[in-house]
């Protein structure tokens, strides 16, 4: 089998949006989540429109045995051609003052973001060593960069998305194994209606008043930067809505 990209969170926003430009350029697919009659909707669309090879698991990433279990059920063939990993999955639970939080929110944000992309990491970067070639991309954000009121552990998690990035790419160096971290600005896909707890007001209003980035956008960036030769590697790249000049500095119409 030819080149096959692994991408968590694949059943909506960026990452099923990678899995889509991927596929159209020729590539087979190991795509995963959590909503499993999304994850076979989104395998039959892939086959259908590219006639590419698509392999679905269902797991948590947060539950390190599943994780485990599911990486070592991956047929042989795939397993080989394994070239990038896309650490995709990830999300908000709530946003205000750190001393009106709720530690269910944050334990759900920690071992998500943190917990999740190191068991995932873990498990892949073994059969990247073995292929002898391989690309990580670990999706962190603005709030990896920048803190902003509300954010606090959300911020902190993608805070530490980013420190990985960093350190991965130090350990696997002598891999040849390139690490992008990607950081996204305020994009529209269900995000913040996950991070709102289910309320569409809520969520719809994040993105009024100005061009938001969409699910697209970070995927065509990611292509692009899996795409350049061999001897190039972007290792962090900040992509944000143009009305968006940083964390805080968002220009809404009135
Ligand atoms: P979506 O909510 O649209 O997608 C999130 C994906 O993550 C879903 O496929 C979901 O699948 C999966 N996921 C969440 N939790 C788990 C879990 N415990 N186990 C397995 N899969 C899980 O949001 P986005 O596409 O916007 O988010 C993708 C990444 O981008 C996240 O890491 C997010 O933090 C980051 N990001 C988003 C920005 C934005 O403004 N939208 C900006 C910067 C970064 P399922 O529910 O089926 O498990
Ligand atoms: C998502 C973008 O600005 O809501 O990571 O943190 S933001």
């Amino acid at each position: 089998m030819e080149n096959v990209v692994l991408i968590t969170g694949a059943t909506s926003g960026f990452g099923e949006a990678c899995a889509h430009i991927f596929a159209e350029n020729g590539w087979n697919l190991i795509i995963t989540g959590r909503r499993t009659e999304r994850l076979e909707k989104i395998k039959s669309k892939l086959i259908e429109l590219y006639s590419c090879k698509v392999l679905t698991l269902n797991f948590d990433v947060c539950i390190e045995k599943d994780v485990k279990t599911a990486i070592e059920s991956i047929p042989v063939d795939f397993k080989k051609s394994i070239k990038i990993l896309i650490n995709n999955a990830g999300l908000a639970v709530g946003r205000g003052p750190i001393q009106d939080g709720s530690t269910d929110d944050w334990n759900r944000m920690i071992d998500t973001n943190i917990k999740g992309l190191l068991y995932v990491s873990h498990a892949v970067i073994p059969l990247l060593i073995q292929n002898t070639e391989g690309h990580i991309f670990n999706i962190g954000s603005i709030a990896g960069k920048e803190v902003y009121p509300g954010g606090n552990v959300y911020c902190a998690s993608k805070h530490a998305v980013d420190a990985l990035s960093k350190s991965m790419r130090i350990d696997l160096v002598e891999h040849g194994i390139k690490v992008t971290n990607i950081a996204p600005g305020a994009a529209e896909t269900e995000f913040s209606l996950v991070r709102f707890k289910g309320n569409e007001t809520t969520a719809k209003s994040v993105y009024e008043g100005f061009d938001p980035l969409m699910a697209k956008d970070i995927a065509e960036t990611i292509y692009f930067v899996a795409t350049r030769p061999k001897h190039v590697t972007i290792n962090d790249l900040v992509i944000m809505p143009t009305a968006q000049a940083s964390a805080t500095v968002l220009h809404k119409k009135a």
